[in-house]
């Protein structure tokens, strides 16, 4: 290893890295890789092109690129941006057309913020907030001119010795966390529910322990403590807490409760008066009815995932069904919405027997036809798929236990936030992975 300093004054470190990797350009700018938007030192693979180019994908990413640095047969060749042609001639002549290829391995430095790089015309015209980086996490895509603007708050479980709810911005860094406070944590799966509240706090859920309402100064302002409590848990309007009971549940359990803000219970959902009966009342699966999400309509009624049933509930204000949705179509249903058009926006995570071969993903469905809209389908990798959120752009944010994705209706992925470890392949490595990864998120206006 040798140091060189460039015309900037920047101390570019030089490690060994291989070329002749080329593979044809993909048709989209791609740049793959690690950069640090503090500034220092990355390595990226890029789909190729120009010095100022690569500048432009750097900056959607957070770098202000200062330098960009490759090897020709074991020679170190440096480009530093905006530099007079002189201290760019070993690049030049290497690279006469000026076009760096396509899928080379290259150093790049980022600059501390300087004005190196005047930002791109279709960068995002707010400033962004940056944050800290977390080693366990790492973005891959962000197109800031097609995401839904804003952060995203998600429970981050990696370290289950560490687990703490964060908002993170677009590059991945975290802008604010909440460690829980481990005498809270029940188990490892990661099971919270987390969303910011009108008030500018956080409501999260913790399974098998309560949910809390925490300030973002860290103060817990307000509890509910019930160790039957799982999944998903929603402040409503009129301030009534909603929450499913569905890890391990039994028909002696309301698989749905609301309680007011003094804790005193106002409405609650037996499954027993409704499913004790052939097929239902023989399902046992991680409990009776595994319920894992509920959703208050806007017309009262309230919409329920008995995840075991394989389809979606909408109970009125007595209790009784007004109707089932997915039935025949929804394998492991999880965090099924009603859509402003009526439509459901749902996760299956296609896990049952018959549908090993079918791809988990997000789907819309037309509730009454049950007629697919819309899917998106994600990698096993990525199993099991947990969430689901369409956003104000029209984008649907997928939750996977090891990426989240942002996909444009056409099928686009236009940012992608992954764990940066993988795990073994395996049922080992699947069970690890689905009880430290990720489970929901949630995108936050600015
Ligand atoms: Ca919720
Ligand atoms: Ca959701």
């Amino acid at each position: 290893m040798r140091v060189r300093s460039l015309g900037l004054g920047l101390v570019l470190v030089v490690f060994s890295i291989a070329t002749g990797m080329a593979r044809p350009a993909s048709a989209a700018d791609t740049l793959v890789g690690s950069m640090p938007p503090a500034g220092g030192i990355g390595l990226v693979v890029w789909s190729g092109g120009t010095p100022s180019a690569l500048a432009t994908a750097a900056s959607a990413r957070g770098c202000t690129a200062a330098a960009i640095g490759l090897t020709d047969a074991g020679r170190f060749i440096g480009y530093t941006l905006g530099a007079p042609a002189f201290v760019n001639a070993a690049f030049t002549a290497l690279l006469p057309s000026g076009v760096l290829p396509p899928q080379s391995p290259l150093l790049l430095v980022c600059g501390t913020g300087g004005a190196v790089v005047p930002p791109p015309a279709t960068a995002t015209p707010v400033a962004e907030r940056r944050g800290r980086v977390d080693p366990g996490l790492a973005v891959s895509i962000s197109d800031p001119t097609r995401i839904s603007p804003g952060t995203t708050i998600l429970p981050f479980n990696l370290d289950p010795e560490n687990p703490k709810v964060i908002e993170v911005n677009r590059f991945g860094e975290i802008l604010w966390e909440y460690p829980i406070p481990l005498n809270l944590k029940r188990y490892n799966n990661p099971g919270m529910d987390a969303e910011l509240l009108p008030n500018g706090n956080i409501l999260v859920e913790l399974p098998g322990n309560g949910i809390y309402e925490v300030t973002r100064d860290g103060n817990v302002v307000w509890s509910y403590l019930t160790t039957k409590i799982s999944h998903d848990a929603d402040r409503l309007p009129n301030g009534n807490t909603i929450f499913v009971f569905g890890n391990d549940d039994t028909k002696n359990d309301p698989q749905v409760v609301e309680v007011n803000s003094t804790g005193e219970v106002v409405w609650s959902w037996y499954a027993r008066t409704h499913y004790d009966r052939a097929p239902y009342n023989a399902i046992s699966d991680q409990g009776w009815t595994h319920t894992n999400a509920v959703q208050r309509l806007d017309n009262g009624n309230t919409l329920i995932s008995p995840r075991n049933f394989q389809f979606v509930i909408e109970v009125d204000p007595s209790g009784a069904v007004v109707r089932t949705i997915g039935e025949g179509i929804l394998d492991d249903p999880h965090d099924p919405v009603l859509l402003p058009s009526g439509n459901l926006l749902v996760a299956t995570q296609n896990s049952q027997s018959a549908n090993m071969s079918i791809p988990q993903r997000g789907v819309e469905l037309d509730a009454i036809t049950g007629q697919i809209v819309w899917e998106f389908p994600r990698p096993l990798e990525s199993w099991p798929v947990r969430d689901v959120d369409r956003m104000p752009n029209g984008n649907t944010l997928i939750t996977g236990t090891s990426d989240i994705v942002e996909v444009t209706p056409d099928g686009t992925i236009v940012w992608r936030l992954h764990l940066t470890r993988t795990f073994p392949a395996g049922p080992e490595g699947r069970e690890e992975a689905v009880s430290v990864g990720f489970f929901k998120s949630q995108r936050v206006a600015p």
